[in-house]
C-alpha cells in the first residue's frame, strides 16, 4: 500500500504538475490511474513479447464502436488491488468510490453492439487469447443527455476535454490513409492486368493504445483506437507558398474524420463522413495487422493460419475489399490465391435483422472516394454471380431452382439498383467471410431461414449461432460488491472467472437464512441508487417499491410504449379506485433516442408527461412512481442494475438480435418480465420458463397475425382499459394545454399499423404485471427465484461466448500458461 501511495503522490507532481498538498479529487484520480496503468504496462509489454515468442495465431476484432465506461475500478479488481488502493486512497483523504467519480464514461459506441465488443475485450483478456481491439477514438463520443421540459436534448460528449490517463498516444506510428484520386492499368512482366490507386488526399491514423487488462492473470490485451491527423505539417510546399491558413484550415478539415461517433442505432445515416470514418479504421487496421504478420513472414498465403479478423457488424466490411487490393495491387497474387485468403481470414457478425439497419453505400460515393475498392467489389460480384449460376445449375442444389435463376442472382447481388444503386455490405461480408453467426439462437434461425435465407443455401456450412455474454467481471463482481461478497463468503470467488459456479448456489435457495441475506444485498443496492436519485434527481425513492426499471436505448420495436401503457392502466386502477392489492413499485426508464429519430424522442417526453403528472398526484405516488434517469450509459447502469427487482425485456418477438442488460439483470438476481424474443428465450431455457415472467405473441404467431391481417383497432375497440390509455394519451391528460403532443404515437399504433405489435400483446402484458406484483408480496418466493435465476446464468458469461468463437471460427488457442488463470 505504501508503495501505491508513493507512485500516486509522485504522479500529482511530476507527471501532473501540481501541489500534492492541494487536495484536488480530479489530480488524485488521475494520479492513480497513471499509478494503476504503470501496473499494468509492464504486463502488457511481456504479452505483446510473449505472443511473436510463441508465433501465436492473433484475433483482431475489428469494431466502429465500443463502450468500455469507466476503467479505474474494474481495473482495481482485475489487478487485485482493489482493497489496497481503497486503504491508501483514504490514507490520503480520499474515497476511492468519489475518486472514481472524477472519471467520464468512455462512450465511443451506441449501446448492445459496442458493450458486447468491450466485454469481448475482457474475456479475452481472462482467457489468454491474442487478441486486439481495434475502433476509433472518437473525440466526441455518444452524446450526452439531458430531459428539459420532458424532452431529450443533446450535448457534445467532450470525453477527452480533460484528458484520458488511460491511453498511450503513438504520435510517432502514424499510417497514411488514402482517398479519392485514381486508378492506372499496367501490365505485369507476366502479361497480367494490374492496378494501382493513386490517390487523391491523405490523412495519417495515429494510434491510441488502452490497455485491457485479464482477470488476475498477468494477460494485458491492447485495444488500439485510431485518431485523425492530418499530414500538411509535412507538406512544406504548403508553407512555402505562404497558405498558411490555407494549410492549417485543411489540417483541420482533415482531423475532422474522427471527430464524432455516428449517434444512430439500428438506422443506417448514409453519411460520407461516416464512410470515411469506417475506411479510415479499416486501412489502418489492415496496415498494422499486417505489419505485424510481415514481422515473422514472408508468404502471405500463411496469413489466414495466423491471423483471425472478426467484423463486428458491416461497419468494418470494407476491409475486405482493402484486404484484397493489398494483396492483388502491392503484393501482385493472383485473384484465386488472395481471394482464399481473404475468406479464410475474415469472420463476420450480425446485430440486427431490422431492414432499415442493414447498411448500404451508394456505388457513385464509392467509385469517387475508393475507385479501387469500386472495382473489386464489381468483380467479387461478378465472380460470386459465376459461381451461384453454377450452384444453381449443378445436380445438387437443393431446393435451388433455375428458372428463377435472374430473381435469385438480383436479390443475392452485392450491388442493388433502387432506389439508388448501392453496395450491399453485408452481401460482401457474407461472400467475404468462412463464418457469419447471428448472436442468438433464435436470431440465427431468423437469419437463416429469412434475411440471409438465399445464402444460406448457397453456403449451408457458413451460418450460425454465438449467443451473446457479458462479462462478470463488471457486471456481477465490481458493479455489485454487495452480492459478490455474499456469493463469494459460500462458494468462493472461482465463479468470477467461471461463471458456472454459481450453479453452487442453487442448493441455497432453500435456506431462510441465505434468502434473508440475500435480500439485504438487494436492498443495499436500492439505497445506494435512492442515495444517487436524490443527489442527482432531488427525488425520493421509496426503497420499499418493487424497482421495476426498462433500461435501453430507445427504440419503437424495444417497447418502451407497452410498459407506458402498462404504468398508465395502473395510474387509473389507483385513480378510480380499482386495485386495492395493488403492489407499490417505481417504474424506471432510462435510454437515448437517435437526435433523428423522431417517434423515439416523442416516447421520451410522453413518459416523463406521464411521470409528472403520476408523481404529482397524492392520490397514487404513494403505490406508483415513476423515474426517467437521464443520460443512461455504462456506469449508470452498473448503478441501476443491481438494484433492479424487476427487469423489462419486452420486444416485440423477433426482433431484438440478443439483448445483452436482460443477462446482466438476470445475473444480478432481478426477475424478468419478457417476450420470447432474443437471448432472453435461452435464459428462459437454461433458468426454467416458470421462473421468468414470460408472455406474448411469439415470433410465428406474429407472422401469421401479420399474413392474415393485423387490425389493431379491433384491440383499441375490444379493450376499455387498453382505449382508456391512449385516448388519455391522445387528448391532453399528460400534457396540459398542448393538445394532441403524443397523438403521432398513438397514431402510429392505431392507424399506422403498429408495426410492432404493441395493442396485440398490452392484455397479456397486464397479466404478467399482475403476476409480478403478487409474487413481489411472497418475499421467500421471490427471493428463491431471484437466486435461481442468477445461479443458471452460467452459460451467458461472455467467457463461454469467446471461447466457442475461439474453437469454432478463430481457431485460435488460449497461451500456454494462461489457461488455468495465473500467468507467468
Ligand atoms: C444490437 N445491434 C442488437 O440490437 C442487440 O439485440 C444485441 O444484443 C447487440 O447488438 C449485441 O449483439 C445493434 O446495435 C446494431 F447496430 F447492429 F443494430
Amino acid at each position: 500500500m505504501e508503495g501505491l501511495k508513493k507512485d500516486v503522490i509522485r504522479h500529482v507532481v511530476s507527471s501532473l504538475g501540481s501541489d500534492y498538498a492541494s487536495k484536488s479529487a480530479y489530480n488524485y484520480y488521475n494520479a492513480l490511474a497513471l499509478a494503476v496503468r504503470d501496473r499494468l504496462i509492464d504486463n502488457w509489454i511481456k504479452t505483446q513479447r510473449s505472443y511473436y515468442d510463441e508465433k501465436a495465431k492473433r484475433v483482431y476484432y475489428l469494431s466502429l464502436e465500443y463502450l468500455p465506461g469507466k476503467s479505474l475500478m474494474n481495473n482495481l479488481h482485475c489487478l487485485g488491488i482493489y482493497e489496497t488502493a481503497r486503504k491508501a486512497m483514504s490514507d490520503l483523504g480520499f474515497s476511492l468510490e468519489d475518486l472514481a467519480e472524477q472519471e467520464w464514461d468512455a462512450g465511443l459506441g451506441n449501446g448492445g453492439l459496442g458493450r458486447l465488443a468491450s466485454c469481448f475485450l475482457d474475456s479475452m483478456a481472462t482467457l489468454g487469447i491474442p487478441g486486439y481491439g481495434y475502433g476509433i477514438r472518437y473525440d466526441y463520443g455518444i452524446f450526452h443527455q439531458v430531459i428539459e421540459d420532458g424532452k431529450q436534448v443533446e450535448q457534445a460528449d467532450n470525453w477527452m476535454r480533460v484528458g484520458n490517463p488511460w491511453a498511450y498516444e503513438r504520435g510517432q506510428h502514424l499510417f497514411p490513409v488514402r482517398f479519392f484520386g485514381e486508378v492506372k492499368n499496367w501490365t505485369d512482366e507476366y502479361g497480367r492486368l494490374r492496378h494501382t490507386w493513386t490517390a487523391g488526399d491523405t490523412v495519417l491514423a495515429m494510434p491510441c493504445d488502452m490497455l485491457v487488462p485479464g482477470w488476475d492473470n498477468h494477460h494485458v490485451i491492447n485495444m488500439r483506437l485510431w485518431s485523425a491527423r492530418s499530414d500538411v505539417e509535412f507538406d512544406l510546399d504548403f508553407f512555402n507558398t505562404g497558405n498558411y491558413l490555407g494549410a492549417v484550415e485543411e489540417k483541420i478539415f482533415d482531423e475532422k474524420i474522427s471527430k464524432v461517433l455516428y449517434p444512430s442505432d439500428q438506422i443506417e445515416e448514409g453519411r460520407e463522413l461516416r464512410l470515411k470514418q469506417q475506411y479510415f479504421f479499416v486501412t489502418a487496421t489492415i496496415q498494422d495487422i499486417l505489419r505485424r504478420f510481415r514481422k515473422k513472414h514472408q508468404d502471405m498465403t500463411e496469413l489466414p493460419q495466423s491471423v483471425a479478423i472478426q467484423l463486428n457488424d458491416t461497419h468494418p466490411a470494407i476491409a475486405i475489399a482493402e484486404l484484397m487490393r493489398i494483396l492483388l495491387d502491392e503484393d501482385l497474387l493472383d485473384w484465386e490465391v488472395a481471394w482464399d485468403i481473404c475468406v479464410s481470414t475474415f469472420a463476420y457478425t450480425n446485430h440486427t435483422i431490422l431492414p432499415e439497419a442493414l447498411e448500404t453505400w451508394p456505388v457513385s460515393l464509392l467509385e469517387r472516394m475508393l475507385p479501387r475498392h469500386m472495382q473489386i467489389i464489381y468483380e467479387i460480384n461478378a465472380r460470386f454471380l459465376r459461381e451461384v449460376e453454377r450452384v444453381a445449375r449443378s445436380e445438387d442444389c437443393g431446393q435451388l431452382c433455375h428458372r428463377d435463376l435472374d430473381h435469385l442472382k438480383q436479390r443475392v447481388s452485392l450491388i442493388q439498383e433502387r432506389p439508388i444503386k448501392s453496395v450491399r455490405m453485408a452481401h460482401l461480408a457474407i461472400i467475404g467471410s468462412h463464418s457469419v453467426n447471428g448472436v442468438a439462437a433464435l436470431h440465427t434461425e431468423l437469419l437463416k431461414a429469412r434475411v440471409f435465407d438465399d445464402f444460406q443455401r448457397l453456403y449451408p456450412q457458413k451460418i450460425n449461432n454465438k449467443t451473446n455474454g457479458v462479462t462478470p467481471r463488471r457486471w456481477l463482481w465490481s458493479a455489485n460488491q454487495p452480492l459478490s461478497r455474499l456469493i463469494a463468503s459460500h462458494i468462493g470467488t472461482g465463479f468470477v472467472r467461471n461463471l458456472d459456479e454459481l450453479t453452487q448456489l442453487e442448493p441455497l435457495a432453500a435456506d431462510p437464512a441465505f434468502r434473508e441475506a440475500w435480500r439485504a444485498a438487494k436492498l443495499e443496492n436500492k439505497q445506494r441508487l435512492q442515495a444517487y436519485i436524490k443527489r442527482k434527481l432531488m427525488r425520493e425513492l421509496h426503497t420499499e417499491h418493487l424497482f421495476d426499471v426498462h433500461i435501453k436505448r430507445i427504440h419503437e420495436y424495444k417497447r418502451q410504449v407497452l410498459n407506458l401503457l402498462h404504468v398508465v392502466t395502473a395510474y387509473n386502477r389507483l385513480r378510480h379506485g380499482q386495485a386495492a392489492d395493488f403492489t407499490p413499485r417505481t417504474v424506471f426508464f432510462g435510454g437515448k433516442a437517435a437526435p433523428s429519430y423522431f417517434m423515439a424522442k416523442r416516447i421520451i417526453h410522453a413518459i416523463n408527461a406521464v411521470a409528472a403528472t403520476v408523481n404529482a398526484d397524492s392520490r397514487v405516488n404513494d403505490k406508483l412512481q415513476v423515474v426517467y434517469l437521464p443520460n443512461y450509459c455504462v456506469s449508470q447502469a452498473e448503478r441501476v442494475i443491481p438494484a433492479t427487482e424487476l427487469s423489462e425485456q419486452i420486444s416485440t418477438a423477433g426482433m431484438e438480435a440478443s439483448g445483452t442488460g436482460n443477462m446482466k439483470f438476470a445475473l444480478n438476481g432481478a426477475l424478468t418480465i419478457g417476450t420470447w424474443d432474443g437471448a432472453t428465450i435461452e435464459m428462459a431455457q437454461a433458468i426454467g420458463p416458470e421462473l421468468l415472467f414470460i408472455f406474448g405473441m411469439r415470433e410465428d404467431e406474429l407472422v401469421s397475425l401479420r399474413q392474415h391481417g393485423y387490425n389493431p383497432m379491433l384491440y383499441y375497440h375490444g379493450d376499455e382499459e387498453l382505449r382508456e390509455a391512449l385516448d388519455m394519451l391522445r387528448s391532453d391528460a399528460f400534457s396540459p394545454g398542448q393538445h394532441g403532443l403524443f397523438a403521432p404515437l398513438v397514431d402510429n399504433l392505431l392507424h399506422g399499423g403498429d408495426r410492432f405489435f404493441v395493442l396485440a400483446d398490452y392484455r397479456q402484458y397486464l397479466g404478467a404485471q399482475q403476476d409480478v406484483g403478487r409474487l413481489y408480496l411472497d418475499q421467500e418466493e421471490w427471493t428463491r427465484r431471484s437466486i435461481l435465476n442468477a445461479a443458471r446464468m452460467g452459460f451467458f458469461s461472455s467467457d463461454r461466448a469467446i471461447s466457442q468463437y475461439a474453437r469454432e471460427i478463430w481457431d485460435v488457442a488460449p497461451m500456454a500458461g494462461l489457461q488455468n488463470g495465473k500467468g507467468a
